[in-house]
């Protein structure tokens, strides 16, 4: 039998049957872009990656090398704070979890955060535990094709569900930061952009944690 284009409502039912829904969200067969400022205009020429904090010994990649490191594709299912999910989405890039295998990063023992730095200033927090999971990735290409640039082209973190949810740690796609360029290493947790503005810090879409549980406001 040919495979049949479900409609919004069938595919909805289906993951909502098969468990991969998470409270309070709807899926999205489009392809939302959501962000605060404008598009960074990237020059790969000059653009680098850097990789620096609690690490023995800080990186920095242009954009040759970092093409040249290991990379891989993942399935993901994408849940927005806003409440749309979307399941099945392809992407494939740069596993920080790998890199780390491989002894390309060397955290320190302290190392506990990790802080994304994207261009214009945009940043998201993250547990270095969940940063070295199979679901958060270092993407490049979007369902084969590199990034469009609304999407957060050349580089941006992705982290998302698996179908099974194997995966022990799960947060909502504002901790995916587009136009990335730098991973801080860190051994205190330090709020993100949106996690400033009052977003919960962990943001665990199956536990629908999308607004603070910690006030950081009173803590810094
Ligand atoms: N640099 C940057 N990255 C960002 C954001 C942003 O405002 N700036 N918004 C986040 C939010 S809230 C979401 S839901 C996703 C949206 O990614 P998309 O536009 O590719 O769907 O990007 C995240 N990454
Ligand atoms: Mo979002």
């Amino acid at each position: 039998m040919l495979k049949r284009i479900l409609s919004r409502r069938e595919e909805e039912d289906q993951v909502r049957r098969a468990n991969r829904l998470p409270p309070g969200q709807a899926v999205t067969q489009k392809f939302p872009i959501l962000h605060y400022g404008p598009v960074p205009k990237v020059d790969l020429a000059t653009w680098d990656f850097k990789i620096f904090g609690a690490v023995v010994e800080e990186r920095t990649w242009d954009w040759e090398a970092f093409n040249k490191l290991p990379r891989r594709q993942v399935t993901l299912d994408v849940h927005c704070v806003t409440r749309w999910s979307k399941f099945d989405t392809l992407w494939e890039g740069v596993a920080l979890g790998q890199l780390v295998a491989e002894g390309l990063i060397r955290p320190k023992p302290e190392a506990r955060y990790v802080l994304q730095h994207c261009e214009h200033g945009y940043t998201a927090n993250v547990p270095l535990a969940l940063a070295l999971q199979e679901n958060f990735l270092l993407a490049t290409h979007y369902d084969g094709r590199p990034l469009e640039p609304e999407h957060g082209y050349p580089l941006r973190a992705v982290v998302g569900s698996f179908p099974d949810r194997s995966e022990t740690m799960n947060a909502y796609f504002w901790k995916g930061g587009k136009w990335l360029r730098a991973l801080e290493f860190r051994a205190d947790d330090a709020p993100g952009f949106w996690e400033r503005a009052g977003y919960h810090n962990e943001g665990d879409p199956w536990k629908e944690q999308r607004v603070a549980g910690i006030n950081w406001f009173n803590r810094l």
